[in-house]
């Protein structure tokens, strides 16, 4: 653990022995757990950071990897628990403000079967893998999945498709895990965030119609103020707004079913780069690409907690 490479991509059995190693070696404060299982019966863990304190907490959800081949999500998850854990042992009053009110739960790897085909079999590789069509195709687009205006936007029913919805919604273990998790603890969830890539965006929903969010401007103000701090640290330009107006209109997406379950601080990060490798970004782009992510997450879940807790926010804290 201590000679991780966070700059390198990583195939999923070494994200599993991090995963048990971080766990392991800071265990006062970063514990795994299991989600569920994945339609290939793979163990989809998370890590919940989470510090001791009075408060009765709430939860910031950060997911990566629901699309196989968008590697630097999934490198992204593991360079945020680093980054948390290194400034916690730096007793940085910036993640202890955070860590008083709110719990930080990563799932590195949300679709784990569809990682490992894109390291072991098809670089390119989007979906899940469960069969279909008795065999004759694989992979349902977990983004396509959820239970909210299923299959009506960027969708096909053509289980061949990149973007197959499924056979019904939450079809898929995977979709299904998330779904109860979020549903489980919906009450005390107070920002969603899932990273993709690319295209440089900070999405505010909706993705499945071209109508405003609920309260549309202050998230939109969240979402621009996240963008500008990720330009400051290198200068990378990344555009905020909605998912349907800034990319294209898509249904059935993780973001759109949480933000209309009443979580209003629901994003999607499109990260590097902006078309020229896609989703083969160089891994000398992992590292400033981690950075400046970071100060864009930090600065929504900063806002967050402000918001949420207006007058423990700014708690100084003593050890
Ligand atoms: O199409 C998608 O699922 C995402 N783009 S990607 O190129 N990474 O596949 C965008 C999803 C955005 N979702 C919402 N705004 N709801
Ligand atoms: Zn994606």
């Amino acid at each position: 653990i201590n000679e991780y490479n966070y700059t390198t991509y990583h195939p999923m059995n070494e994200i599993y022995d991090w995963i048990n190693g971080i766990a392991k070696k800071h265990s006062q404060f970063v514990t795994q757990h299991l989600l569920g299982l994945t339609y290939e019966s793979r163990p989809m863990q998370y890590l919940k950071i989470s510090q001791p304190s009075e408060n009765h907490k709430k939860i910031v959800w950060i997911d990566c990897g629901i699309h196989a081949r968008e590697w630097i999500a999934p490198a992204f998850c593991q360079w945020f628990v680093k980054e948390q854990i290194v400034q916690n042992y730096q007793n940085d009053q910036r993640i202890r403000k955070i860590l008083q009110n709110l719990d930080i739960y990563v799932l590195p790897v949300l679709n784990i079967d569809g990682y490992i085909y894109s390291w072991t079999k098809e670089r390119l590789w989007r979906k899940n893998r469960s069969q279909y069509g008795n065999g004759t195709c694989y992979g349902v687009d977990l983004n396509r999945n959820f239970n909210v205006s299923w299959c009506t936007h960027r969708s096909s029913t053509n289980c061949s498709s990149n973007s197959f919805c499924g056979s019904s919604p939450v079809s898929e273990p995977e979709t299904r895990a998330v779904v109860e998790f979020v549903e489980s603890r919906k009450a005390d969830i107070v920002c969603f965030l899932t990273m993709h890539s690319y295209s440089q965006l900070i999405l505010t929903a909706y993705g499945y119609s071209t109508g405003l969010s609920r309260n549309y401007n202050e998230i939109f103000k969240v979402a621009e103020m996240a963008a500008s701090a990720m330009e400051k640290i290198h200068g990378t330009k990344y555009r905020a707004g909605p998912f349907s107006k800034l990319l294209y209109e898509a249904s059935g997406t993780s973001q759109d079913w949480v933000h209309d379950l009443g979580i209003d601080f629901s994003f999607t990060f499109e990260l590097r780069d902006n078309g020229s490798h896609k989703f083969t970004l160089p891994e000398d782009q992992i590292q400033p690409t981690c950075e400046e992510t970071m100060a864009g997450v930090m600065t929504i879940i900063e806002y967050v907690n402000e918001k949420y807790f207006p007058n423990k926010a700014s708690t100084t804290v003593f050890n």
